[in-house]
């Protein structure tokens, strides 16, 4: 085999099969006559009622719509390959590992019209992950926080005033072990338990120290017997109903189990608290998998929900919000106003934007929240 062949081989044999098929579809042409329809695969409950049915009906195109609620299940399946989706939404800090594995397709900005109503400051947030913007829009953004049951947790607790920071309902076994008796629920995903913990011991959210993760899985296991959930989806239901008083979980969720219980006039009364010590951001971004089989549709449905009224839709339907500046007009009036949606100046900053973390890390924390989660 001549040298530039066989280092080809090698090249690709590294990557592996699934490596493999999407370098190769990464340069693939793109095919003009695609049939009319778009695989989307999305995080649950994060669409209006009527995005996909709008969408279908102007252009023709069938969306299939799958969901998933972490980003761990997202990317096992944009690693494996083939996974048959045209738009996917990874947090930022993942997308950049599968930009890193060419698991994504540079997009055609010549087909996103709307581009330019994206917010310049959250472009530049992303450009730090994605370099040039080149792989992904926003879909959404929020943070990961701590939400409550307001009488529950206040009965719960007792003489005992509330923490000065909301990170210690969770964290701190004082609080936990009182909260337990009415139910005490935690994102069942290592990669945004973590940073949360760490940020509440007064760590760097993404930090490259193992010595702090050696110290958060430690906080972890002191309140595991106080943990009665692990959920990053039925909790809504569970705080809207109830069932769950304090929740490690992301702002816009609980902002929805606030508005299931208010629509249900069961009395729960929930609340997003922001922890003084700070929270991650959470930026949720579209993107087109390198093997994607309609990456035309892709992009139709990227430019549609940058239009302004449809961007708000999703902001109006699930308290998240959009980076679309031409989407403003178009909120509800209590939602822009709601300061656990759209953060005001001080709030803001005490949030930690995305980090990659290396490999190393990545092991680590996955292994911390797995004994943490079994108890072990
Ligand atoms: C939607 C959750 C999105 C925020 N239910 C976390 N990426």
């Amino acid at each position: 085999m001549r040298n530039s062949a066989k280092a080809r081989w090698t090249q690709y044999l590294g990557l592996g099969l699934a490596g493999l098929t999407a370098a190769l579809a990464f340069t693939a042409p793109v095919r003009a006559d695609e049939e009319k329809v778009l695989n989307i695969y999305n995080w649950s409950d994060y669409i209006a009622d009527d995005t996909v049915k709008n969408f279908e009906k102007e252009t023709g195109i069938k969306v299939r719509y799958d969901v998933f609620d972490n980003n761990e299940i997202l990317n096992a399946k944009l690693v494996a390959g083939k996974s048959g989706y045209d738009i996917v939404v990874p947090t930022a800090q993942w997308a950049r590992l599968q930009m890193d594995g060419n698991l994504l397709r540079k997009l055609d900005k010549s087909k996103l019209s709307n581009l330019h109503n994206l917010d310049p400051q959250i472009q530049a947030k992303l450009n730090l992950l994605d370099p040039g913007n080149e792989h992904l829009v926003d879909w959404l953004w929020g943070y990961t926080t701590v939400g409550i049951n307001v009488d529950k947790v206040k009965a719960a607790l007792g003489a005992m005033p509330m923490p000065d920071d909301a990170w210690e309902l969770v964290f701190n076994p004082k609080y936990a072990s009182k909260l337990k008796s009415c139910g005490v629920s935690f994102l069942d995903s290592p990669s945004e338990v973590i940073p949360a913990a760490l940020i509440s011991m007064g760590k760097p959210a993404y930090s490259k120290n193992p010595a702090d993760y050696a110290a958060a899985g430690k906080m972890l296991q002191a309140i595991r017997p106080y943990v009665t959930l692990f959920s990053s989806s039925g909790y809504i239901n569970d705080m809207a109903n109830g069932a769950v008083c304090v929740a490690l979980g992301w702002s816009g969720d609980i902002n929805i189990a606030r508005q299931r219980a208010i629509d249900a006039k069961n009395g729960n009364h929930i609340q997003v608290l922001i922890p003084k010590s700070g929270a991650a951001l959470v930026f949720d971004t579209m993107a087109i998998p390198a093997d994607a089989p309609h990456p035309n549709n892709a992009l139709l449905w990227m430019n549609y929900i940058l239009r302004g009224q449809v961007h708000a839709g999703l902001t109006n339907k699930v308290f998240y919000a959009n980076p679309n500046t031409a989407s403003l007009k178009f909120v509800r009036k209590d939602i822009a106003d709601n300061k656990t949606v759209f953060l005001s100046d001080a709030d803001k900053q005490r949030m930690t934007a995305p980090e990659q973390v290396p490999a190393d890390i990545r092991r680590n924390i996955t292994r911390i929240f797995t004994k943490f989660k079994t108890g072990l």
